[in-house]
């Protein structure tokens, strides 16, 4: 057999900033203890709600709360980060690190109603520049194209971490003996596709363009794409947008009219900056509406949402258009 590049190496070969290689080092072995517990599940009483809930008003889960933990603590302990800020926590937490360097943004436990059924989730992560080693919340809204870094991890059928630093996307398996090996060298979202992800349960309150839009793909063959499409919604963004990495298709998280004032269900600073870089890395286009590129939107506050239309280029053009 071959021996595969391992991530130490890929970074190594990437040549990049030594602070950034070990901020992604920290990150990926922070992801490997969350799929210890993750794989650990009801015997490591992972399972259940914590009985708290987060500044989102969202319900959090044991797992939210333990994954939080173990990337919060990885990431305050290294020395060249500056700061992170999650999902799961109400504001940025500065670390006191003189020599930080990188702000890591995170959704610890992404598909968070997959958990106590034994379903895919995963772990989301942005890295920035710290404008100082003493950030203060508005050094973290800095707009997703000034992203260093961008990572998912997929825990699934296997664990991957799928990675880019801008120059590409790589995927790496974790190996029985804990190794970040290279499986997937350049990932390439091809430019069509026939599948789209939608939750299909909320088609009521969608804009009457993503009504026309999933309305022509359902016709098939007999409407106007001429074309039969198949749908799948694995309900966490990371393994939906993990099989447009791998295979194609468009992942979409719309606006919809139940709480007009509300931009979407995705949180844009660790949700849909880290993985329209990887999407737009690998190829794909990633929008709020087809249309404006979400890493181009200007961030307002740590929590903002973000309506998603991503994936195959072709396809987010045609809702684009639709
Ligand atoms: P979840 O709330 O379960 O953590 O992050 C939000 C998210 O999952 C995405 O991962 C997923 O794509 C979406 O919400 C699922 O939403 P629905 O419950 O509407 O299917």
């Amino acid at each position: 057999m071959t021996a595969r590049t391992d991530l130490a190496a890929h970074l190594a070969a990437l040549d990049l900033p030594q602070g950034l290689t070990q901020t992604l080092t920290v990150a990926a072995a922070a992801c490997v203890d969350i799929k210890a517990v993750v794989a650990g599940g009801a015997l490591v009483g992972a399972l259940g709600a914590s009985g708290a809930v987060n500044v989102q008003d969202e319900e959090q889960k044991k797992l939210d709360v333990i994954a939080n933990d173990i990337l919060t603590d990885a990431l305050m302990a290294c020395p060249v980060v500056a700061g992170v800020a999650s999902e799961e926590m109400d504001t940025v937490h500065p670390a006191t690190n003189p020599a930080g360097e990188y702000l890591v943004l995170f959704d610890p436990l992404d598909g968070s109603s997959n958990i106590d059924i034994n379903a895919p989730v995963g772990t989301i992560v942005s890295v920035l520049k710290a404008p100082s080693a003493a950030p203060t919340e508005a050094d973290f809204l800095q707009s997703g194209r000034r992203q260093v870094a961008a990572l998912y991890c997929l825990y699934g059928g296997q664990t991957m971490l799928v990675l880019t630093t801008g120059r590409g996307v790589a995927g790496f398996t974790l190996s029985p003996d804990g190794c970040w090996l290279m499986t997937h060298e350049d990932i390439r979202i091809p430019a069509d596709t026939k599948e789209f992800a939608i939750n299909m349960s909320n088609q009521r309150h969608w804009a009457e363009s993503v009504q026309r839009y999933i309305d022509g793909c359902l016709q098939g063959a007999d409407g106007p794409r001429g074309k039969n499409f198949n749908m799948r919604w694995v309900a966490a963004m990371v393994a939906d947008v993990h099989r447009i990495l791998m295979r194609g298709g468009v992942f979409l998280y719309p606006w919809d009219k139940r709480e007009p004032n509300k931009p979407g269900k995705l949180r844009l600073m660790y949700e849909g900056n880290p993985m329209s870089f990887l999407v737009e890395q690998a190829g794909g286009k990633s929008t709020t509406d087809g249309k404006q590129a979400i890493l181009d939107v200007t961030p307002t506050e740590l929590h903002q949402r973000v309506p998603v239309v991503l994936g195959s280029a072709n396809e987010v053009d045609e809702i684009a258009a639709a």
